[in-house]
């Protein structure tokens, strides 16, 4: 599955595959560009298929139908919404357009990076652990971004030997999606990757 979401300040797509034989995805996201903003969720439910997906389509939905909360809100009604189900690693992306700065929360496994054009990456530490309505403690930073700015987010099934010189390469979506291909044709598990340009 591929979704495809642009305006004038962003370009982005996410791509998706079930594991190999399944036809049941454990992912899940959600993607919006707005004239204000883009925000971005994607979650990887603990097991696999069905109640996986229980889990991390609770998360999409969650953010689809409440996106123009704040990070931080949104990654604690996550939490509660994962309550009496299996669980599952959140991340969600905020990207605002007019101060250029964007915010990032993470609880597991799922990899962000950012690359600016002038070579400096932002790759934020993400929580250890999974979400499943217990108590928890967030980690959520806003950051800076400049225009030309490209940024990749990933669950566990995509396993990307050299993600930033890959990322620095890459000269628009299209063209890192091409080179991501290869990274996809095996895999071990459910697999979502969900790449972005800054314009
Ligand atoms: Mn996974």
């Amino acid at each position: 599955m591929i979704v495809r979401e642009s305006n004038n300040q962003i370009d982005t797509l996410a791509f998706q595959l079930s594991k190999e034989g399944k036809l049941c995805c454990g992912d899940s996201f959600y993607i919006k560009a707005t004239d204000e903003y883009y925000i971005c969720a994607l979650a990887d439910g603990l097991g696999s298929g069905e109640r996986a997906n229980d889990s991390s389509s609770a998360i999409s939905t969650l953010v689809e139908n409440n996106h123009a909360e704040d990070v931080d809100v949104l990654i604690d009604l996550c939490n509660k919404e994962l309550k009496d189900k299996r669980g599952a690693t959140v991340s969600i992306l905020k990207i605002f357009f007019k101060t250029k700065q964007f915010t990032y929360s993470s609880v597991g496994n799922i990899r962000f990076i950012l690359c600016t054009p002038s070579g400096s990456y932002i790759y934020p530490l993400p929580l250890l652990g999974y979400l499943s309505g217990k108590p928890q403690k967030y980690r959520t930073h806003t950051y800076d971004y400049e225009e030309g700015s490209k940024f990749i987010i990933h669950t566990d099934g995509l396993v990307l030997p050299a993600i930033k010189s890959l990322l620095k390469k890459g000269e628009s979506v299209d063209d890192l999606s091409k080179q991501l291909e290869e990274y996809t044709l095996t895999r071990n598990d459910d697999l979502t990757y969900i790449v972005g340009q800054l314009f």
